[in-house]
């Protein structure tokens, strides 16, 4: 783009003569390096350390994403295209440096520039804290999302919440709890974000709504509470593109310092408190996923994200001048889940209280401009908010939504006349005591299409939680993007050995097959090839070893590298069943203990990890956590069957401990009752990184299947069709544990007797087993054994297995999430990919 712009003030000449071009070569990356520690951190060069040095070269780094992030939002506006916006409560970032020399494709000379400097460049990796601003697959899919979204050079930016306390830290105590902690990530200044002060809004809260009565359906909202809003950016590199896209992230702070009328009243406590309550709002991430508490703070972050997200779209729209039914050809907003659902609302208030827009036309515009995905068809994950408190909190908004209902039940009844059963299901008030606002059907009726995230959910979705609402607008409003993984962090980065076999395979550069995700298939002749099987072994083995050093240095404990590394990483929750794997691994060492050391030897040596968080207030989740670690005291430390079974919990999982993880693994478990995991991302990244996986017929694990074939993955458990019968049977027709799996049994009744210390500890979680049985455990617990057995069988058959795990690495095109944000992008949002030329910053010295 030729500048257009007149040169403000001054100079021109002076002013391009100033101007910066990228820091690419050895010589100027060193001397940005030091002018850092310099300047910017005023230290001296003798007595600098390792976080000094990772400050001032994360520092350099950031120069030249700036000069492309500027670069690209000047392309951006000028091109005065249609935006999409995603608005995720959570994105789980992990770390910046290393994605982002990779992404500049500056990696080896920032490692050639900060090794001339006397560091080690993955040392200085190794300082940066995790972003740690999620909960688990949601925000880390809002993460890959934006990583696809710069590489694939399309006009998206992400809006979130700047938590000062992103997920808490995990400590595992002496007898095996989890005890948290909070996580000041901040604590070090953070070098990827630009602090925008001069991008603020006001937020109100409470106050009082009053409607005009004109006739005119306006309102206005005046007193409460007001909060400033100020946006922080964090510039997102796209790979091998100059394309930066960002994401903007809210802070919260009070109008005010003070409160100036308590104040002169004498009141400093009440003026101090303004000031809290305003910052309280970001200070910290909730840490439950899949259930919702209705807490008033979580209201609140949700309408000050939304409510800033929208003024700063809006004002960028007005900027170009159109009229106001534009705006849906200008704007998509993607909204992650129900979290961000009040911008339905708020955009309605805006366009018809401010822009003072009729009812039918702002909903019509509301309408073509958001995209909702669904997550979750777990009923304690569905967001409702009790209407007192919504009233209380935003009540311009709550009555905008009742006039929605009133509405949307109209032409309901217009469609089903008569059908009263139906207008109670529909409502977007659920009656009771509190009545409450269901905040996924207000999504659905305000979005112009609506997603789940793999083709077995969004199939649930149509039948189950919306079918009512797929009878009223038709099914093709509703369809399935299923979820992606960015290949640059999940093969690229965490693994660089398997990156450069593959480069070197496939004879292509790294930045054309991690852009083009099919071209692995280029690898599945090379599973015929022994060399290549013994080189891809040799990458594996390499990994296995790296985290066994891990292991070794954060616990102590020493791993064998020659037995199988069998991993289940994720949120701790009853759903995903890691009750059931600790179970089959108990159920393991009582049978190695039953043997005779002969037949001992016949057995394949297996790790068993684990690691994850559980909810601060998920009591069965901590026990299971507690059963893993005293088992593994026990496990580990007998000379019968040590050599065969060892069991690691990995204490405070994070994105960069699964870039550890996830390449050493040889199987992984994603074993959920069928029907509950709505996708799963981690078993893609197994996959990509040629760890076979072990799992029920769920989610995304069906899908893998299909590309990898059946052959290639092991399966087990009950179907999906079969779940709601077989809970039933438990409820109204109960089978003794014993009657239905006697190996499950045995299991449960020796951990009761005292096997891992006091079994007293234990029996809410066995119970939960014995009585009810609500994930099924003791359904699929002979089939989970016998799977376990086909792994260890398979396992046995080296280059058999090293054949499946190529092939598997090979097919995994169709999960990066480069193609799940082309499918946003084409059938959602209709934006294009418009690249940010490679020519020098203008008029910058070349
Ligand atoms: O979203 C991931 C999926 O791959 C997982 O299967 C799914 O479980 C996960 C409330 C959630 N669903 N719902 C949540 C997170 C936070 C919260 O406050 C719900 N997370 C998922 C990506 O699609």
């Amino acid at each position: 783009a030729s500048g257009k712009e007149k040169w403000p003030r001054g100079d021109e000449a002076t002013w391009k003569d100033g101007l910066r071009s990228l820091d690419t070569g050895v010589p100027s990356i060193t001397k940005s390096i030091v002018n850092h520690v310099q300047t910017s951190l005023a230290r001296q060069p003798h007595e600098l350390d390792n976080l000094g040095a990772y400050q001032a070269t994360a520092l350099s780094v950031r120069d030249n994403l700036i000069i492309n992030w500027n670069d690209t939002q000047l392309h951006y506006t000028r091109k005065a295209g249609k935006r999409a916006y995603y608005l995720s409560l959570e994105f789980l970032m992990g770390r910046a440096l290393d994605n982002a020399v990779l992404n500049l494709g500056l990696k080896g000379a920032y490692s050639e520039g900060t090794s001339k400097l006397g560091f080690s460049l993955e040392d200085l990796l190794d300082q940066e804290r995790d972003a740690g601003l999620g909960n688990g697959g949601l925000g880390r899919l809002a993460a890959c999302y934006l990583d696809s979204s710069a590489s694939q050079e399309l006009p998206m930016w992400g809006y979130g919440l700047r938590y000062q306390y992103g997920i808490f830290q995990q400590v595992i105590s002496q007898d095996g709890q989890q005890l948290e902690a909070p996580d000041p990530w901040l604590q070090n200044s953070n070098p990827w974000e630009l602090p925008r002060t001069d991008v603020t809004y006001e937020i109100r809260f409470y106050g009082r709504a009053e409607r005009l009565n004109d006739g005119s359906g306006r309102a206005t909202w005046s007193g409460g509470q007001e909060v400033l809003a100020v946006a922080y950016d964090v510039m997102i590199p796209g790979c091998d593109t100059r394309n930066t896209n960002n994401l903007r992230l809210w802070e919260s702070k009070p109008k005010r310092g003070f409160d100036l009328n308590s104040f002169n009243a004498g009141d400093y406590e009440r003026a101090i408190e303004s000031s809290n309550s305003a910052a309280a709002i970001t200070s910290v991430l909730y840490p439950n996923d899949h259930t919702t508490f209705g807490k008033e703070l979580r209201l609140k972050q949700q309408y000050f994200w939304t409510a800033a997200s929208l003024a700063d779209i809006m004002r960028r729209f007005k900027n170009l001048d159109k009229d106001i039914s534009e705006f849906p050809e200008y704007v998509a907003i993607q909204l992650n889940d129900t979290h961000p659902t009040l911008a339905i609302p708020e955009l309605m208030r805006i366009l018809i209280d401010e822009e003072e827009l009729a009812w039918d036309k702002a909903w019509k515009i509301v309408t073509d401009t958001f995209f909702f995905t669904n997550h979750t068809v777990l009923p304690e994950a569905l967001e409702k908010w009790p209407v007192p408190l919504m009233e209380h909190l935003l009540p311009r908004h709550m009555q905008i939504i009742f006039d929605i209902n009133l509405f949307w039940l109209q032409s309901v009844e217009r469609k089903f006349p008569g059908d009263r059963d139906r207008l109670g299901r529909m409502s977007l008030i659920e009656e009771g005591f509190p009545q409450q606002v269901q905040m996924a059907f207000l999504a659905c009726i305000g979005s112009r299409k609506i997603n789940g995230v793999a083709e077995l959910h969004s199939e649930l979705v149509r039948t189950t939680i919306l079918k009512d609402f797929v009878d009223y607008f038709g099914v093709s409003k509703f369809s399935n993007v299923t979820n992606g993984i960015t290949p640059r962090r999940w093969l690229d980065q965490c693994n660089p050995g398997l990156s450069a076999l593959i480069s070197k395979t496939l004879e292509v550069p790294k930045g054309v097959w991690l852009k083009d995700l099919y071209k692995l298939e280029g690898l599945l002749p090379f599973a015929e090839d022994a060399a290549f099987r013994a080189e891809w072994a040799a990458v594996k083995q390499a990994n296995k070893k790296r985290l066994a050093a891990y292991v070794q240095t954060t616990l102590g404990l020493t791993v064998k590298t020659d037995a199988m590394f069998d991993v289940q990483i994720k949120r701790l929750h009853e759903y995903k069943r890691q009750t059931l794997n600790i179970l089959g691994v108990i159920h393991r060492y009582l049978t190695l203990k039953s043997m005779t050391p002969a037949e001992r030897k016949k057995v394949t040596p297996r790790n068993v990890f684990f690691a994850g968080k559980a909810a601060p207030g998920y009591y069965i989740a901590k026990l299971t956590i507690r059963l893993i670690v005293n088992a593994a005291r026990v496990i580990n430390s007998d000379p019968d069957t040590k050599e065969y079974l060892n069991l690691f919990f990995l204490p405070d999982y994070s994105v960069t401990l699964a870039e550890v993880l996830i390449p050493a693994s040889d199987i992984s478990q994603h074993i959920s009752t069928a029907g509950t995991e709505a996708s799963g991302t981690s078993n893609m990244k197994f996959c990509l990184n040629g760890g076979l996986l072990l799992g029920t017929v769920d989610g995304a694990n069906i899908e893998i299947a299909e590309e990898v074939g059946e052959s290639n993955v092991f399966f087990f458990g009950h179907l999906t069709p079969a779940v709601e019968d077989l809970r039933y049977q438990h409820v109204y027709h109960p089978v003794p544990v014993e009657e239905k799996s006697p190996a499950l049994a045995h299991v449960l009744n020796q951990v009761s007797a005292g096997l891992f210390g006091d079994g007293g500890v234990y029996e809410p979680l066995l119970n939960t087993i014995r009585q009810g049985d609500y994930y099924l455990l003791t359904d699929d617990f002979d089939s989970y054994v016998n799977a376990l057995k086909m792994v260890d069988e398979a396992y046995e058959d080296r280059e058999e297995w090293l054949k499946k795990s190529i092939r598997t690495t090979a097919k995994m095109g169709k999960f990066s999430s480069d193609r799940a944000i082309q499918d946003y992008a084409q059938e959602y949002w209709n934006i294009e990919s418009t690249k940010v030329e490679s020519t020098k910053v203008e008029g910058a010295k070349a």
